[in-house]
């Protein structure tokens, strides 16, 4: 399997980071869907990281849809999702918040660095900070304070690691404190630490 990606994509990163935790042999390949967009085409011409390409050739692109096929793949002890329904759902709850994290922090990082300054358009800058501090106080507060490293804590580690290096004003740390000693936490651990954001 190849990966495709750069780690400073907190939807590559919490694939690259499963992958080793599921104990998948991957290749990494660090391509910018910016500064790399033809070389990334030519792998899968709609240029969206993470994009995982199968040892049969099948392009898998989105990390929800790339962990959903991993973790049909993974043995019982190495899955990172609860397989009971209730739990699952806790879980999944929790993952739309991270998610949507991810999803607020990128779309501000874009309104900055891809849209000239006097374009900025702050109604929409106002509302997706919003979004985004609501998704971290949701989280923050449905966060339990489990141990296991699981695909759940695991992408609220990612993506709060994401927001802290990229919209750190936004997203005050000391406004969410279970959540940056969780992400605190989890950077220690091997497997975030061989995929680091930079
Ligand atoms: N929902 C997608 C979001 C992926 C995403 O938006 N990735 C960004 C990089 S952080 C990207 O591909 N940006 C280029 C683009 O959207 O054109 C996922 O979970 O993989």
């Amino acid at each position: 399997m190849k990966l495709i990606g750069m780690l400073d994509s907190p939807y590559v990163r919490r694939v690259a980071i499963s992958l080793d935790l599921y104990g998948v042999v991957f290749e990494h390949q660090s391509l910018s869907v910016f500064s790399t967009f033809n070389e990334f085409s030519q792998i899968n011409p709609v240029v969206k990281a993470p994009t995982l390409v199968l040892d049969d050739g099948t392009v898998l692109m989105d990390s929800s849809l790339i962990l959903d096929y991993l973790e049909t793949l993974a043995p019982a002890d190495k899955k990172l999702l609860p397989q009971a329904p209730a739990t699952r759902a806790h879980d999944l709850q929790l993952l739309g918040l991270a998610l949507a994290a991810c999803e607020k922090s990128v779309q501000i990082v874009y309104e900055h660095n891809l849209r000239p300054a006097e374009k900025l358009h702050a109604p929409w800058l106002d509302r997706i900070s919003g979004q985004l501090l609501a998704a971290y106080s949701l989280l923050e507060k449905q966060l339990d304070d489990r141990e296991a490293l699981d695909q759940a804590t695991l992408t609220a580690a990612v993506a709060w690691s994401f927001s802290q290096y990229t919209v750190a004003s936004v997203v005050k740390a000391e406004a969410f404190p279970k959540l940056k000693r969780l992400a605190e936490r989890l950077e220690q651990h091997p497997a975030f630490k061989k995929y680091p954001i930079e």
